[in-house]
């Protein structure tokens, strides 16, 4: 630390500068990233709560209640009146709480979880942290976990399985209404990773496929404000059917002004809730329908303009995340790298990922299909 001080002036003056220097999300340049510019109105709510704990709630009731409203709407739109939860500071939290209820419900000597082959790397992370046996599963043709295969995985120490409603890669959405099936027969936790899907599948023109509470044998979900909900980061969120799932974390706060935590975080933010909040009352599902009309609309424009300049998809994308192939694609990706396109190569599928977020314009995807065919004769 330097001896002297600065003026706050001279200091914000140096960081914009800095800041410039760092990708933006209006830029549309960032194709690879589940995030985006956050709504106006969730910086704004932001900065109100921005010096709230809810890691100590009793001093912040009205963050605490907001995240009460934001718990009970999300569970609404999840197909339930009950469920309980709490905003996290993200899909990986959210995900290691939920697996974390489950273990211990299950109180297995050995624990095992099984897991898509797809799912998010945070479950490799959450079972090293728990000292759980990730148990892979196979997917089918479509990208989407094989549920036979899950279940013959199932044996006496699993205490966990695990769909997925929007695979990182792929958005592939694994069939969540069959796992439950097989969750209610053997009597096991199923948890759905929607950190990402939660957020575009209820506003989906036509049939959805279920993956939410509307399935009796879901115990918990994870759906992510700060992803396609348009909230300030970090804001997560996770899910429990009911109450006694979420006691089984319950861990005892002593002087604290609540009695009881349930995150991970202990000191956490209220300035993301609020944020969440904000954007649902201000989009409301009319916004939220528009918002994912209009990636899914770019979305089909992008695959449509692959397929027609030779590339293959991996599979028809059902939300709005692009998996691609061409000749030499990890070359491709490096040519469009240095155009200034930041796509995701991924390496296990060797295909370039693009996720068509709310910040990618029309007129940036056609400004990428540009680039792209030039840059596959580089
Ligand atoms: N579950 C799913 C299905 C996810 O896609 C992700 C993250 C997580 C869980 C974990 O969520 P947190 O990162 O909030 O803990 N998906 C993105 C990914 O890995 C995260 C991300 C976002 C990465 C923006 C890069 C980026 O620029 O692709």
């Amino acid at each position: 630390m330097q001896q002297k001080s600065s003026s706050p002036k001279d200091v914000l003056a140096e960081l914009k500068k800095q800041r410039a220097l760092d990708q933006k999300y209006r830029d549309g340049r960032i194709l690879c990233s589940m995030c985006t510019t956050p709504h106006p109105v969730a910086k704004k709510a932001f900065d109100l709560f921005f010096e709230s704990n809810l890691g100590d709630s009793g001093l912040f009731p009205v963050a605490a209640q907001l995240e009460r409203e934001v718990v009970s709407q999300l569970a609404n739109l999840l197909g339930s009146e009950s469920a309980c939860g709490f905003i996290v500071s993200g899909g990986t939290e959210a995900n290691l709480l939920a697996i974390l209820a489950a273990k211990n419900m299950a109180n297995k000597e050995r624990p095992e979880v099984v897991l898509p082959q797809s799912a998010h790397f945070s479950f490799t992370k959450i079972c090293n942290m728990l000292n759980i046996k990730p148990v892979y599963a196979p997917l089918d043709d479509a990208y989407r976990v094989k549920p036979a295969a899950v279940e013959a995985f199932i044996n006496r120490n699993t205490v966990a399985i695990v769909g997925t409603a929007g695979t990182p890669e792929l958005g592939a959405i694994d069939p969540v209404d069959a796992l439950a099936k097989i969750a209610l027969r053997h009597d096991v936790h199923l948890h759905v990773d929607a950190a990402f899907g939660g957020l575009v599948i209820p506003f989906l023109e036509g049939t959805k496929p279920p993956f939410d509470f509307s399935l009796d044998g879901v115990r918990s979900v994870t759906v992510d404000p700060h992803k396609m909900g348009l909230a300030a980061i970090p804001a997560g969120g996770i899910f429990f059917r009911d109450q006694k799932t979420l006691d089984a974390i319950k861990t005892e706060t002593p002087y604290l002004t609540d009695s009881y935590q349930y995150t991970f975080v202990g000191t956490r933010t209220g300035a993301s809730t609020a944020s969440a909040w904000a954007v649902l009352r201000v989009l409301g599902r009319e916004g939220f329908q528009k918002m994912v009309a209009q990636c899914m609309k770019n979305t089909r424009y992008l695959t449509k303009n692959l397929e027609k300049g030779g590339f293959s998809l991996l599979c028809k994308p059902t939300l709005n995340i692009i998996g691609f192939r061409g000749e030499n694609t990890k070359h491709l990706a490096d040519q469009l790298r240095n155009r200034g396109w930041f796509v995701s190569y991924v390496s296990r599928y060797d295909c370039i990922r693009i996720v068509v977020m709310p910040h990618i314009r029309r007129r940036d995807a056609v400004a990428f299909m540009r680039d792209l065919k030039a840059a596959r004769t580089e």
